[in-house]
Order: C-alpha cells, then sequence, then structure tokens
C-alpha cells in the first residue's frame, strides 16, 4: 500500500555555503530539490508512505537524488533513467531580503522528455492519491500532456489528487501558464493555490470568492496559503481561517509552500473518504494548522526540506501550542 505517488522533476540544488552572492561566492553546498520530491519526503516524515516518479539522467547528480529520496523513506522503484539526457541542476543566489532568486538549468533535462506514452499504469500500483504540481506542465507540451493523462488516469483509478499550481514564471508564458493551470483544475480534488497565484489565475477578487471560483471548476477541497495571514479553506461544508505560525528566524522561503502541502495532505489523507462529500470545519482546521506549521518550519533552514519535521517532532510542537 502506497499513501501518495508523487511525479515530478528533481534536481540537485547548489547554494552557496555562506549564504554569499552567487557570482562571487566560491562555495557551494549540494543537495536534493523539487517540489513534488519535497512532498513526499515531508509526507513520510510523517509516516505516510510515498512513491516518487520522475525521469533522471543516468549520471552521478541521478543517483543522488535516488539514494537521497529512498534515504528518506521514499519509494523510487518505479524512477526511469535516460541515458541521453542529464539531471538538471539549479542555485539559489540568497537575498539580503526577499525570497532568494533561482536559477535553472533545466533545458533538454532527462526530465523535460516526460511524454504521454511514457505514463505507466504501474506508478499508481496500490497508491491511494497522486499529487502533483504545475511545475510538470510548465516543462512543455510533452509534459504538460503526461500530467494531464497521470491526473485523468488516476482518478479513474479511483485515487484522489491534489494539485498545487507552484506558477514558475521563469519556466513559461503567462498565457501558456494560465490557461494549461487553469485546464488542470477540474482534474483535482484538492487544489492548493496561494493568494498571488490565485490572483494570477482568476484575477483581483476578495478572498471568499476565490475559494467559490475554484471549487465551482470542481475541486472538493481548496486550501489556500495567505503567507503571512496564514490560510484559509473551502469546501461545501466550510469555510475555514487557520492562523499562522511564528517565524522567528527568516532564513530560506523556496520549499515552504510543498511544506504547506505535506502538512495539509497529512491529515487530508486520514479523510480521503469525506472530501467527495465535502470535509467539515475540524479536520479541514487540523489540516491547515499542520500546513502551516510546516511551512513556518521550512522557511528556518537552509534548504527545501531539511528542516521537516518528523510526527513526534510535529506533535510536540502542536501540544507546545495548547498548553
Ligand atoms: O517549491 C520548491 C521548488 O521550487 C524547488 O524545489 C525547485 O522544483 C523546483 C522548481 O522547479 O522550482
Amino acid at each position: 500500500r502506497v499513501d501518495v505517488v508523487t511525479l515530478g522533476e528533481s534536481m540537485i540544488l547548489f547554494q552557496s555555503y555562506n549564504q554569499g552572492a552567487l557570482q562571487y561566492e566560491p562555495l557551494f553546498t549540494k543537495s536534493l530539490a523539487g517540489a513534488e520530491s519535497n512532498v513526499a519526503i515531508g509526507l513520510a516524515r510523517l509516516g505516510k508512505k510515498t512513491r516518487w516518479v520522475g525521469r533522471l539522467g543516468s549520471d552521478p547528480f541521478g543517483d543522488l537524488v535516488l539514494t537521497t529520496l529512498s534515504g528518506q523513506g521514499v519509494d523510487v522503484s518505479h524512477a526511469v533513467r535516460d541515458a541521453e539526457a542529464p539531471t538538471a541542476v539549479y542555485f539559489k543566489d540568497f537575498k539580503r531580503y526577499g525570497d532568494p532568486a533561482v536559477y535553472y538549468y533545466r533545458k533538454g533535462s532527462a526530465a523535460s522528455r516526460l511524454s504521454p506514452e511514457m505514463i505507466d499504469e504501474a506508478w499508481l500500483a496500490g497508491a491511494g492519491h497522486l499529487h502533483v504540481t504545475g511545475i510538470t506542465p510548465a516543462l512543455g507540451e510533452q509534459t504538460a500532456a503526461a500530467t494531464r493523462k497521470l491526473m485523468e488516469l488516476a482518478r479513474e483509478k479511483g485515487l484522489t489528487v491534489s494539485f498545487d499550481p507552484n506558477l514558475r514564471r521563469k519556466l513559461w508564458s503567462e498565457e501558456t501558464a494560465r490557461k494549461t493551470l487553469l485546464s488542470l483544475i477540474p482534474l483535482c480534488d484538492i487544489f492548493m493555490p496561494g493568494d498571488e497565484e490565485a490572483e494570477f489565475l482568476l484575477g483581483k477578487l476578495e478572498i471568499e470568492a476565490y475559494g467559490e471560483a475554484f471549487l465551482n471548476m470542481g475541486p472538493k477541497l481548496v486550501a489556500m496559503k495567505l503567507g503571512a495571514e496564514g490560510s484559509i479553506g473551502f469546501t461545501q461544508k466550510a469555510v475555514v481561517r487557520a492562523e499562522p505560525f511564528a517565524v522567528d528566524r527568516l532564513i530560506d522561503t523556496v520549499g515552504a509552500g510543498d511544506a504547506f502541502a505535506s502538512g495539509l495532505l497529512s491529515v487530508l489523507l486520514d479523510h480521503r473518504d469525506e472530501i467527495a462529500d465535502g470535509l467539515g470545519e475540524e479536520a479541514l482546521h487540523e489540516a491547515l494548522r499542520r500546513a502551516n506549521l510546516l511551512g513556518s518550519m521550512a522557511t528556518q533552514f537552509k534548504g527545501d526540506w531539511e528542516g521537516l519535521p518528523t510526527l513526534a517532532e510535529m506533535r510536540g510542537i502542536l501540544d507546545g501550542e495548547k498548553n
């Protein structure tokens, strides 16, 4: 049994050792990144069984992706190696203020060569849930078609599906991004945009109006990230706001959305049967609180996922909050 399957591009991330300027910094650390594998790791740490599927080069960086993920307890037995195209890399440039800048070296990567014919039913075997993001469709027309096909297949097979738009403006044009992301929303049960992504997709609306509009497109649950304001969730039965957790030392915002997705799904997966009819207030609030906690934790560590808690650590923090 597998709780969650994710599909996406995992890359090797280089960050300057001293968080200095990318141009001059001579020392770099090397680690794993990739929105979907971040979610797989986050959920594995919280005790869920996860499988990551993706394409990697037949190179040492591809080996590193696999050993890191399997070391974190993620099933990588369906990962595919490409003999001709490389594993992608990317660099983070830390800024004194605001989000780090990101520089991708991923055109022509093994993952970008994913096409619908490569989608394999076996990827979903034994699984209850599929999580995808808007990054895979941003890599090209074929990867977009492949994402769509896997979402459709998952639904046919009775899996629930979550979709994080993860808008990456560097990867595609505004017009294609908007059209493609909007077209994928009806194929998910759980949609988790940020407030800026909601505005990108639908224009400026009141927060509550976004919830209603996205629910009308088909998802049964919409969880919106509101940054420093926490988050808000919408179902047919409830609209719930959840307060943010304090961020004591802001280090790296990249990966916070994936951490949010991990926290959210870790609760929602225990309520899979209730999602279709509209999850109630209590479970929705618990999911959002966990999501907020994990999001805040991810920002306090260098790297996308290294700061994510185990189940015991997370319970300790949440219990401490109640006292
Ligand atoms: O959400 C974090 C991701 O942005 C990062 O891990 C790299 O997957 C990545 C991407 O495509 O930006």
